[in-house]
C-alpha cells in the first residue's frame, strides 16, 4: 500500500543579504527552519492536498553555519504516516559557499561549488493534518459510479498528484533491523587490527556490535592465517562462540570469497543458520569476477531451504533483483522476501541516491529492504536507507574507516553511529527477536 513513507521532497534557495543576520553576514538558524517549513508544506500538499500545520519539532541540530552568498539545498522525508500526523526527517545541506578571503586579494563574488555537500543542519518534526481537510480521499471517486450530477457540473478536479513511482518505498516502517558485517572474505589485518578472526575474536565482536544496536551478524569466518574459509568446522565454532555471548540473528555467508565453487560455499549451511545470503548473479568484483550464474543461484536457493534457513537476497546490480523475482515466480524462495542492495563494489552499480531510491522501488510490496554500502559509501547509504524507511548494514566486511582516515575500532562503533542516527529520525532500532519477526525467521 502506498502509504507516503519515503516521500521526498527538496528545494534549493540562494541566501541573500537579506538573510544574514548576525555579524560576518551569519545566516541565522530560524532561516534554515523556515526552509524546512516549506519542505514540510510541499509534502504535506504532495500527499493531502492541503498546507497543514507544522505541530513540533522534536529535535533540531545545527551543524555548520551559512552565510549569505550560500546556496542551501533542503530535503524532507516522511518517515512515518498516521491517521492526522506526518512524521519528517528533515537535512540542509550547504552546496555553494561563497570563499570570502578578501584578506588574500580574493574578490568578494568569488563562489564554489562544493565538492561534497556540507550538511548544516538536521531536524525530525511532526506535521498534521486534520481529517476533514484531508482532500485524497475525497478526489478518489467510487469504482463503476457515474459522477454525482452535481459534480458533473463542476470544472474537472485537479488531479491528484501522484509522485513519480521512485519516490515511494515501503510501506510505514519505523523498525529498523542493524546488521553487522564483522569480518567478510577481503579486509585483511593489514588494513586494520580491529579485524576479528578467530572464533573468541568474532563472537565478543558480536556482542560488542550487539550492545550498539545490531541484531542480525552477517558472519564468514577465516583461517588462523587470516585466509577467508568456508569451512563448516570453522563456521560451527564461530556460532556456537556467539551463541554462548548473545542473542543475534546469524546470517552466514554463501559467497564466500571469489573463486570458491558452490560446495565449498555451502559448507556453513550444514550449520543449519537462521540466515544465510544469496548472490543473485554474477559481476566484476574489483579486479576479480564473482561468479554466481543462474544454475548455481537456483542450486544455493534449494540448499538454503533445504538448511530451513531464511534467505537474503544480495542484489549488487538492479537485475539482480529481477532474477531474484525470476526464482520467487519459481517457487525457489520462501513468502518473505528480504532484498540487501550492495552498494559500490568496484564494477557493480555505484552508491548512489537515485540507484537506491530506484532499487527499493522494485521489490515487492509486502518485502523487506535493506542497504550494504562500501567504503566512504557506507555512512551516507546508511543514512539515505534509515531516512526512506529500509534497514542497514555496517561494518568492517565493506568499510574500515568511521571517518576520513580514522579506522573504527572493530564494527561497533559503526553500529552505534547508524543506531545514534536512527533515533535522531524517529527510527526504532529493534532486538534480534523482533528481527526474527520481522524476517519471518521464527515462523520457519
Ligand atoms: N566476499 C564476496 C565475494 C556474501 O557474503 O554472501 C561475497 C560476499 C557475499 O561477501
Ligand atoms: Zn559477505
Amino acid at each position: 500500500m502506498n502509504t507516503g513513507v519515503g516521500l521526498t521532497v527538496t528545494l534549493r534557495v540562494r541566501m541573500g543579504a537579506h538573510d544574514a543576520h548576525y555579524a560576518g553576514e551569519l545566516v541565522d538558524g530560524a532561516r534554515i527552519l523556515a526552509l524546512f517549513g516549506d519542505v514540510a508544506t510541499e509534502l504535506l500538499i504532495r500527499l493531502d492536498g492541503d498546507e497543514g500545520l507544522f505541530r513540533a519539532y522534536q529535535a533540531i541540530e545545527f551543524l555548520a553555519p551559512v552565510r549569505a552568498g550560500d546556496y542551501v539545498e533542503a530535503t524532507g522525508v516522511i518517515t512515518k504516516v498516521g491517521n492526522t500526523s506526518r512524521t519528517m526527517a528533515f537535512e540542509a545541506r550547504k552546496v555553494i559557499a561563497n570563499v570570502r578571503d578578501a584578506v588574500n586579494g580574493v574578490p568578494a563574488s568569488a563562489a564554489d561549488a562544493m565538492p561534497e555537500p556540507v550538511v548544516v543542519c538536521r531536524a525530525l518534526g511532526t506535521c498534521v493534518v486534520p481529517k476533514e481537510l484531508q482532500r485524497r480521499p475525497r478526489l478518489v471517486l467510487p469504482a463503476f459510479s457515474a459522477p454525482p450530477p452535481e459534480l458533473a457540473e463542476l470544472p474537472e478536479p485537479r488531479p491528484i498528484i501522484t509522485p513519480p513511482p521512485h519516490v515511494i518505498v515501503t510501506p510505514a516502517n519505523t523498525e529498523l533491523i542493524l546488521t553487522a558485517a564483522i569480518v567478510g572474505a577481503e579486509t585483511t589485518r593489514a588494513q586494520t587490527p580491529w579485524l576479528p578472526v578467530t572464533a573468541r575474536e568474532l563472537a565478543d565482536e558480536a556482542a560488542r556490535c550487539r550492545d550498539a544496536g545490531a541484531s542480525v551478524i552477517h558472519l564468514h569466518v577465516r583461517n588462523p592465517d587470516g585466509t577467508p574459509s568456508q569451512s563448516r568446522e570453522l563456521f560451527a565454532e564461530a556460532i556456537a562462540a556467539i551463541r554462548e555471548k548473545t542473542d543475534v540473528v546469524v546470517q552466514t555467508s554463501t559467497g564466500g570469497a571469489v573463486g570458491m565453487g558452490v560446495d565449498e560455499r555451502a559448507q556453513p549451511l550444514d550449520c543449519r543458520p537462521e540466515m544465510a545470503t544469496l548472490n543473485c548473479g554474477t559481476l566484476n568484483f574489483g579486479n576479480d569476477v564473482f561468479v554466481n550464474t543462474r544454475p548455481l543461484i537456483r542450486d544455493l536457493a534449494a540448499r538454503i531451504r533445504a538448511a530451513g534457513s531464511v534467505m537474503e537476497l544480495e542484489c549488487y546490480e538492479v537485475g539482480h533483483i529481477d532474477e531474484a523475482l525470476a526464482l520467487a515466480s519459481e517457487g525457489l524462495l520462501g513468502t518473505l522476501l528480504h532484498f540487501q542492495f550492495v552498494l559500490g563494489v568496484p564494477g557493480g552499480i555505484g552508491a548512489r541516491e537515485d540507484v537506491l531510491r530506484f532499487m527499493a522501488s522494485q521489490v515487492p510490496s509486502g518485502s523487506t529492504w535493506g542497504v550494504a554500502a562500501v567504503g566512504r559509501h557506507q555512512r551516507p547509504m546508511t543514512e539515505l536507507a534509515i531516512r526512506i524507511g529500509g534497514h542497514a548494514r555496517v561494518g568492517l566486511e565493506d568499510n574500515i574507516y568511521l571517518e576520513k582516515g580514522v579506522l573504527a575500532e572493530g564494527s561497533a562503533p559503526l553500529v552505534a553511529r547508524a543506531a545514534a542516527y536512527a533515533k535522531s529520525v524517529g527510527r526504532e532500532v529493534v532486538d534480534p527477536d523482533r528481527a526474527r519477526q520481522l524476517l519471518g525467521i521464527a515462523a520457519r
